[in-house]
């Protein structure tokens, strides 16, 4: 079995490709669950949805997350009452969102429910979410001169980015476990590989819970990541705010940096092919080719090549 600890959109594009190049039942997918939040007494997990819905074949490929031919008349209902909808839950979505949460008030597990999910879109591969805990990525920024802490999806999604990020934070993380199955099928894997997903806000909190990182440091196969930064910058998201706020460069060699002692081998953009020796000054082998999923045939080359270096 292939383990792959994944964030969002980015994760999601590349695991398309690794069930093409790899018998989907073979690959079990650790998914952040630190940008969760939840809203109008709906649970959402963006991450474990974006997943899910991209490997389902049913995901808006342009947006990246929430699902194709969405319709938003809740929200426009809501809209009329004044209630916020900064973050847009489309009406197909927020049925993901009562099931999960309606679940979780019955006592079931959020590794139990994520089962049940991925079960009914007749998913091949298991889902996992790093935790049955609660984690939340909290970014303190400076607002007007002040350290004020927000959401992941509040700094995101409602403020857009706009505010300097002084601090990034994974709120509970002291007293979180990884979940059922985690450490387990790090333990047991024939590989592991880190998806092209932001390093602070998606992988870190993955590797903080209590032992995994330790699982990953002493495994016995290898190891083999993706680079989410392309020519000094993200393909999307927040990286290049998030990465100099825990002192590493906004570039595959800052990824690499901040992997050391992780990785075998990480693969870089074509782009960034001078940057190979930055990246193995890390210890890291640094791969260069085609990182840019624009369609899915992309994907299954990329993963072909992270096969390749995992030496199964
Ligand atoms: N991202 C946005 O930029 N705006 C939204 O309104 C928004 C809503 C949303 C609803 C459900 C969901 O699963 C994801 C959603 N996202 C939205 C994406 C999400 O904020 C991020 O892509 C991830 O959290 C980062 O991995």
């Amino acid at each position: 079995m292939i383990v792959a600890l994944a964030g969002g959109v980015g994760a999601s594009k590349f695991l398309r490709g690794l069930v093409q190049a790899l018998p989907p039942e073979d690959v079990t997918i650790v998914v952040n669950t630190a940008d969760d939040i939840e809203l109008h007494g709906l649970w959402v997990s963006p991450d474990l949805d974006t997943v899910t819905y991209t490997l389902a074949g049913v995901s808006d490929r342009e947006q990246g997350w929430g699902l194709a031919g969405e319709t938003w008349s809740c929200a426009e209902s809501m809209d009329r009452y004044g209630m916020p909808t900064w973050f847009r839950l489309g009406d197909h979505d927020i049925g993901t969102h009562l099931f999960r949460t309606e679940r979780l008030r019955a006592g079931a597990t959020l590794t139990e429910v994520t089962a049940e999910i991925t079960a009914a879109w007749g998913l091949a591969p298991r889902i996992l979410p790093m935790s049955d805990d609660r984690v939340t990525n909290t970014i303190v920024c400076d607002v007007d001169g002040a350290g004020v802490p927000m959401h992941f999806q509040e700094y995101l999604v409602r403020r857009r980015m706009a505010d300097p990020v002084l601090e990034v934070r994974y709120d509970g993380i002291g007293s979180a476990a990884p979940g059922p199955g985690v450490v387990d099928a790090l333990a047991t894997a024939r590989g592991i590989v880190v998806c092209p997903s932001n390093p602070v806000v998606s992988i870190e909190p993955i590797l903080a819970l209590a032992g995994v990182r330790e699982a990953v440091a002493g495994r016995k196969v290898r190891c083999v990541g993706v680079s989410p930064i392309v020519d000094g910058a993200p393909v999307r998201g927040p990286a290049d705010r998030l990465l100099p706020a825990v002192g590493l460069e906004v570039s595959c060699a800052g990824v690499a940096q901040g992997y050391a002692g992780l990785l075998d081998s990480l693969v870089i953009d074509v782009a960034d092919a001078g940057r190979a020796r930055d990246v193995e000054a890390t210890g890291i082998e640094a791969v260069v080719e085609d990182t840019m999923m624009v369609d899915d045939d992309v994907a299954t080359a990329l993963a072909h090549t992270v096969l390749e270096h995992l030496e199964l």
